[in-house]
């Protein structure tokens, strides 16, 4: 199975922003500072130098156990044995670079509005980006999204989103605000003189927000109590209660909660199970499932 993908801060490279200073330098003092995605994006190099960037990159990230994604190149993302690629709306379809890719590599695309958002979803993208929420130089002449769509992805969108474009240290609360629960940035980062510590400031403020808005159901929820007899029924952690249940499986439990088409997130033994995997996601028993309603949702 997949693993469940989630991330805070995703740091994309962007070399023109740091003459005279390596690109691995620089990603490493973005690793440093806590960036747990990190994207290639180089939209000079022939490939075969792609290949060979993304490979040393890809050495770096997986010391800190960060996935690399590739920017626009699937078969760049296969050579260098990347994590996943991330795709333009100008870029091979989704479901062509599932096929190219597999089930367990991370697909990723851009998103400038509602519609794209959804399609992206129903295309199964395990993330999409929404942006650019301002007006940036790393993208010029790209009309900015506004944190309205931000707000919209954050209350429609199940799979995790990210916002991007023109962000800083200086708006990054604007953007959790209107409901970001991750951000994504160039040259905030990688053209600072510090990123270490604009990473670590970035994900002082995504941390805040996260941790501000968690509304646990625990003491709302009831469970009717399953029959026993020789039907399958595992005992389950259930927000900190012990319950049995003859769900197999993390949807089939959420339906018992009457949450599934609720704006929850599930985390199963602490790490978060994406909405589009419940229905694959075994429950066994001994495991401790949380859900948990995000107000701002994202
Ligand atoms: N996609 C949407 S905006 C953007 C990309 C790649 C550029 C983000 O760069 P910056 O420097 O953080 O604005
Ligand atoms: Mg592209």
């Amino acid at each position: 199975m997949k693993r469940p993908l989630d991330f805070k801060l995703y740091v994309i490279t962007g070399e023109n922003y740091h003459p005279g200073r390596g690109m691995l330098e620089v990603m490493e003092a973005a690793l440093r500072g806590g960036a747990d995605i990190v994207q290639l994006r180089d939209k000079m190099s022939p490939k075969r130098e792609l290949i060979e960037k993304a490979k040393r990159l890809k050495e770096l990230t997986a010391k800190y156990g960060v996935p690399l994604i590739v920017n626009d190149h699937p078969d760049v993302a296969l050579a260098a044995d990347a994590d996943g690629v991330h795709l333009g709306q100008d870029d091979l379809p989704i479901e062509a670079a599932r096929e190219l890719l597999g089930p367990r590599r991370i697909i990723g695309i851009s998103t400038h509005r509602i519609e794209q958002a959804r399609a992206a979803e129903r295309a199964g993208a395990d993330y999409i980006g929404v942006g650019p929420v301002y007006p940036t130089g790393t993208k010029p002449g790209r009309q900015a999204v506004t944190t309205a769509y931000v707000a919209q992805a954050a209350s429609e969108i199940a799979i995790p989103f990210v916002a991007i474009g023109g962000i800083t240290e200086t708006n990054a609360e604007e953007v959790l605000r209107a409901g970001a629960r991750r951000l994504c940035a160039v040259s905030a980062i990688v053209g600072h003189d510090n990123p270490e510590s604009v990473c670590r400031n970035l994900l002082g403020k995504i941390n805040a927000w996260r941790l501000g808005e968690q509304v646990v159901f625990a003491d709302s929820l009831s469970l009717s109590m399953p029959t026993r007899g020789d039907v399958r029924e595992v005992e389950v952690v259930v927000n900190g209660r012990s319950e049995r249940t003859q769900a197999a499986t993390l949807l089939e439990l959420a339906a018992e909660y009457k949450l599934e088409s609720r704006s929850v997130v599930a985390e199963l033994d602490g790490a978060v199970v994406p909405r589009q995997l419940w229905g694959e996601t075994p429950l066994q028993g001994g495991c401790s499932v949380e859900f948990v309603h995000f107000v701002g949702g994202g």
